[in-house]
């Protein structure tokens, strides 16, 4: 994480099992800049928080600085490639909103599912139930914010339909796991999701993650046992049903 010479080129840090990482990756594979990726983990470490104040991934890499948050990437990367820009300003608030929705409300209760699913570690009912309720109000939300046209960001896929993509990869799991309950089935986002699995930059990012995410799931001594769970194939198979808990 040498600060030596700031590149021309832009470098994106983190690791494909993180979906914010992803997010940043697809966002950059879609946008055709010139990057290069540069493996790290997340670290509270005095010199990782010099460049993540947080201590998390991902982190962009520009000439001028360091950028962490993954919606403050996105924003960079539409002011500096202005083709990825949604057309006007209402359609980009729209995107922001749903980004924000998805973030604070799907992804981050989910989130403080990990432990017990991804991690090694237990989820007390407690936080079953609390993440349970949070989950029933941004579903609700999400299924009047979310319709494809055929893209979430409308007619052309944008920032919204790749942040969705990859929080939902992870909390799909997480729903699934906990709850038994399909939350791309729930928000009728199936028939999406496999079209968004079909793009260039997914099969790229997405076997990115494959490659990774047994090992993670191996060296954490996780309870999810779906390290090639095929979330995007064609038929659904009932674990994919909806069976509300
Ligand atoms: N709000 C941040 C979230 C990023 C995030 O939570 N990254 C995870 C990996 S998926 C991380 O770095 N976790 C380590 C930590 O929270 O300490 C963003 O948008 O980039």
């Amino acid at each position: 994480m040498s600060s030596v010479k700031a590149p021309d080129r832009l470098r994106l840090h983190g690791y494909a099992v993180s979906n914010y990482f992803n997010v940043a990756h697809a966002a950059l594979l879609e946008s055709g800049a010139p990057f290069e990726l540069v493996e790290c983990r997340a670290s509270q470490s005095p010199e990782f928080l010099q460049i993540s104040p947080m201590g998390k991934i991902p982190v962009l890499e520009t000439a001028d600085g360091w950028i962490a948050e993954t919606v403050a990437i996105l924003g960079y990367i539409e002011d500096r490639y202005p083709h990825t820009r949604p057309a006007t300003a209402f359609l980009r608030a729209r995107q922001l909103q749903l980004i924000n929705v998805l973030q604070l409300y799907l992804e981050l209760p989910m989130r403080s599912l990990y432990p017990g699913v991804f991690m090694g570690g237990h989820n007390s009912d407690a936080a079953i139930a609390a993440a349970r309720q949070t989950l029933d109000r941004s579903c609700a939300a999400l299924r009047q914010l979310a319709q494809p046209q055929p893209w979430l960001a409308g007619e052309q896929a944008g920032h919204a339909d790749l942040f969705a993509f990859y929080c939902l990869d992870l909390a799909e799991r997480v729903s699934r796991h906990v709850y038994q309950r399909s939350l791309l089935h729930e928000l009728g986002l199936q028939d999406w999701a496999r079209r968004m699995a079909r793009r260039s930059s997914s099969q790229i990012v997405l076997g990115a993650f494959a490659e990774v995410f047994g090992t993670y799931l191996a060296e954490k001594q996780a309870a999810y046992p779906h390290a090639a769970e095929d979330l995007y194939a064609q038929s659904a198979t009932a674990s994919t049903r909806s069976i509300r808990g």
